[in-house]
């Protein structure tokens, strides 16, 4: 299909989930060690599907029909394996939009962070999961209406209730920390500079100095 004329100047952009949880497998009948899902969400759970034509997971090639695709929600793939590798998400938009489809690249996370000191308790999921925008722009009028459609609720969680961990709250932590970091390498940077200063001066002293001495010897 042919797709229609383009919006100048408007821009949108759509809050996305997107990454995996593991859990180690206590009782292995083969050489598999994880349960895992791979998947792409919104970050309120809502329904990302009126924007979405399908998805596709590109896993490792030891899985048989390493392509798996999501014609329809939930877009996630649940697995069992033995190892870590980079999985290709690929999302596709309805024919009207015009669209290329995007690719998210995301590392499968397994095992647990080192912690030195603490043992991640048995049992306990891993989860390495990302917030990121998909965005649009001067969309086709047809994919506009798709897009404004939605199912009109808060496409971001403002507080982060427990399991949210995207937050138009944690959003605005995330930029305070940010911002002190910024005042901080400020900061250290003057401090930094005037040492330099300081340590330039007493060089030119010390030639001076030797200067003196080598006309004096
Ligand atoms: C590694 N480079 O060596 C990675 C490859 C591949 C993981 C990991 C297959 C499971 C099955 C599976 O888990 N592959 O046999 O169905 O760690």
């Amino acid at each position: 299909m042919k797709a229609g004329k383009r919006m100048k100047g408007v821009v949108i952009s759509k809050p996305i989930i997107y990454g995996n949880i593991a859990t180690e497998l206590l009782s292995r009948k083969t050489e598999h060690t994880h349960k895992w899902t791979v998947f792409l969400r919104g970050p309120n759970e809502q329904d990302i599907s009126y924007y979405i034509h399908k998805v596709e997971f590109k896993l490792h090639e030891t899985f048989v029909n390493n392509n798996r695709a999501c014609k329809s929600p939930p877009y996630e793939v649940t697995e069992t394996g033995w190892g870590e590798f980079e999985i290709i998400t690929k999302v596709y938009f309805p024919p009207a939009s015009g669209e290329k489809p995007i690719s998210l690249y995301h590392m499968l996370k397994l095992y647990p962070p080192d912690t030195p000191g603490q043992s991640w308790p048995k049992g306990k999921p891993v989860s390495n999961f990302f917030y990121d925008e998909l965005i649009f722009s001067e969309p086709t009028e047809e994919f506009f209406a798709m897009l404004t459609k939605g199912s009109g609720g808060p496409e971001v969680p403002l507080a982060s209730p427990e399991g949210h961990a995207f937050s138009v709250e944690s959003e605005a932590a995330e930029c305070k920390r940010l911002e002190a970091a910024v005042r901080q390498v400020v900061v250290k940077h003057d401090e930094y500079r005037e040492r330099a200063h300081a340590a330039e001066a007493e060089i030119a002293t010390l030639r001076r100095d030797i200067a003196a001495l080598e006309s004096a010897g």
